[in-house]
């Protein structure tokens, strides 16, 4: 049976998440193919360099032993008609004799914008653009927002008391928050690229930073840790610990050399940047990460970090976890610090948009953006 548009673009759109965390600097693409009501394949873009979800979809259809011609393609975004890493997807498009195409949404990237769609309309196929587009915006964010600014996409992450503090005792770690609440952020640790901690939660936590999930599904992102004086033990765990992620530590320009050689011997990768009265320049660690290929990144505090990210306008989406639970003054707020107080501005002073809560076992999350 023929379903409409908006059916074909949810099996895009699913067959577009399988690579999401895994494409960067590229986005998740997806892509389907479909004649008179029949699936002939179906694609996802895999990783930077890999040819993308048209190309994959146009293989899988072969493989599968259909002839392509005349048959409709779903794509999540605006097929390229630039040659980057691979070729145009609009020259394959066309060679394989598709007459219609619908999208999710334009490719922001400068050297597409549109260009891919209206190739093809000059060449005769039929173009429907925007179908489903909220959610293939929302599968693009990091990417839209590298493009667009040069940085990457920045969530911060926190579990903490319903009375807003991240421990039970100043400088004393353990999570508040359930399993379930767990299994949520490596899911998060799981899809965004990088994941970035201060010095304190470091050397208090000592956390793997890690994404524990089932092997097959699992991925490591990149560490982060904001260090100014290079604290942290060339034996902590992120470092000593096997994975296929590096970890890049953040330090100010007078950082001790001494303190950098025994990290950079012990697998990490020490960036200088300047420092401001505040803490280390922000804007300058996060171009470096968009620059490394990094087009977002899970903030997971503490508070220093939480406080100077939301008074630099840096924050982009916000997940808090909220346990049923109280702490009282002994616990550490989620904010505190030089870049905390009532004078902090940037985001202190705006509202959190499309917000929506749901129950992860005991806990709450309360998820909503600021861009
Ligand atoms: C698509 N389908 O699956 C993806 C697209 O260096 P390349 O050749 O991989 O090109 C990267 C650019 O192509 C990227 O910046 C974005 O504009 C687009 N990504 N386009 O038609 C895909 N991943
Ligand atoms: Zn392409």
């Amino acid at each position: 049976m023929e379903q409409g548009d908006e059916y074909y673009m949810e099996l895009a759109l699913a067959e577009a998440a399988r690579g999401l965390g895994r494409t960067s600097p590229n986005p998740a693409v997806g892509a389907l193919l479909v004649r008179e009501g029949s699936i002939l394949g179906r694609g996802y873009h895999h990783r930077a360099g890999e040819p993308h979800a048209e190309v994959e979809a146009l293989a899988d259809a072969r493989r599968n032993g259909h002839d392509t011609a005349g048959a409709t393609l779903y794509v999540t975004l605006e097929p390229c008609n630039h040659r980057g890493r691979t070729p145009p997807c609009t020259e394959a498009i066309l060679a394989a004799g598709i007459v219609r195409v619908v999208l999710g949404t334009c490719d922001p990237n400068a050297r597409v914008q549109g260009g891919g769609a209206a190739l093809l309309a000059e060449h005769g196929l039929s173009v429907r653009q925007g179908v489903l587009q909220a959610a293939c915006r929302r599968l693009i964010l990091p990417f839209a927002k590298t493009q667009r600014s040069g940085l990457p996409w920045v969530v911060m992450k926190a579990g903490l008391s319903l009375d807003g503090r991240i421990s039970r005792r100043s400088g004393q770690g353990g999570a508040m928050t359930g399993p379930e609440a767990g299994h949520f952020v490596h899911g998060l640790r799981n899809q965004l690229d990088a994941i970035l901690v201060g010095r304190g939660t470091a050397l208090i936590d000592d956390p793997a930073l890690s994404c524990r999930l089932a092997a097959e599904e699992r991925r490591d992102p990149v560490r982060v840790v904001l260090d100014r004086t290079l604290r942290l033990p060339p034996g902590a765990k992120m470092l000593v610990q096997q994975s296929a992620a590096k970890t890049m530590l953040f330090c100010g320009e007078r950082a001790d050399a001494g303190r950098e050689a025994g990290l950079v011997a012990a697998g990490a990768q020490v960036i200088r940047v300047a420092e401001q009265a505040s803490g280390l320049d922000l804007h300058a660690v996060l171009r470096h990460l968009a620059q490394a290929g990094l087009c977002s990144v899970l903030v997971e505090g503490g508070a220093r970090v939480h406080a100077a990210f939301l008074s630099s306008g840096l924050v982009d989406e916000v997940a808090l976890l909220f346990a049923p639970c109280f702490v009282g003054e002994t616990g550490t707020p989620l904010t505190r610090g030089p870049n905390a107080g009532p004078d902090a501005g940037g985001l202190f002073t705006q509202p959190l948009l499309e917000t929506e809560s749901r129950r992860l076992g005991a806990d709450w999350l309360l998820r909503g953006y600021f861009t």
